[in-house]
């Protein structure tokens, strides 16, 4: 068996309709918050691109099961609960909520690959569960998508691509086979970065964006974190994710 992996770096560049398996990475921060806030017991995530959809579907939600979720540009959406830092999703806020959620890119990327036959949300807290999980699976095509920023590259979600793919590579007993330069270039990236990941995400544009915006601190340290939650965001139905 051997697994086809490949790598792109923002929805745009996706024109694969159903791989067998896509994993979406947006490292700062969408799949890092969704990550923990499944681990802190939330129900389920919803996510849209469109606002209006997003407020419409919340309504019909019982209010105290529900939590509005909307960052643009860094920040919180006016009117929304939440913005988008993984520190915020504790769990006397999400347990037993469903997050309805919109972000400037993570969300975008999740519905672009909405129809994989798996769909998974990865950031680098839960690199190790989900390529574990991908390693179960004994799928042919594994497709990971990045989130980059308004339709241009990003260094951290490649750097995250890179530490999939190097983990698939050594602990799969099946061949993994790197199908393009994009993946490449991220395994390089994870080379040269691993043992300074904080460093990585700092010296990103979106790390830069952000560190512009406040004080972001502890959400760099959060996002950076390696392999310390054994929790695999799913998609259960379209655009509706459970953890696994
Ligand atoms: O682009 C996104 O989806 C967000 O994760 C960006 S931010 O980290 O909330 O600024």
């Amino acid at each position: 068996m051997i697994i086809n992996l490949s790598y792109y770096h923002v929805a745009n560049d996706v024109s694969e309709k159903n791989p067998d398996i896509a994993v979406v990475i947006d490292v700062l921060r969408a799949t890092t918050t969704i990550s923990w806030a499944l681990y802190n017991g939330a129900d389920s995530i919803q996510v849209f691109a469109d606002l209006d959809l997003l407020k419409e579907s919340a309504m019909k939600w019982e209010t105290s099961k529900r939590i509005l979720l909307g960052e643009r540009g860094g920040k919180k959406l006016e009117g929304f609960d939440l913005g988008n830092s993984p520190l915020s999703v504790t769990k006397e806020i999400v347990l037993g909520k469903r997050l309805f959620m919109s972000t400037t890119n993570g969300t975008k990327s999740l519905k672009k690959v909405q129809n994989a036959e798996h769909l998974f949300a990865m950031g680098l807290p839960n690199r190790k569960a989900v390529a574990e999980k991908i390693i179960s699976l004994n799928s042919e095509n594994v497709l990971i998508l990045g989130s980059g920023w308004e339709g241009s590259y990003s260094l951290e979600d490649s750097l995250a691509a890179g530490a999939l793919a190097s983990y698939l590579i050594a602990n799969c007993n099946s061949e993994v086979k790197v199908l393009n330069d994009e993946l490449q270039a991220a395994l390089a990236l994870w080379d040269i970065w691993e043992n300074d990941i904080l460093k990585c995400l700092k010296t990103a544009t979106h790390g830069k964006r952000l560190t512009s915006l406040g004080d972001y601190e502890d959400d760099f340290k959060c996002c950076s974190e390696l392999d310390c939650l054994d929790i695999v965001p799913v998609q259960v139905e379209r655009g509706v994710i459970r953890a696994s």
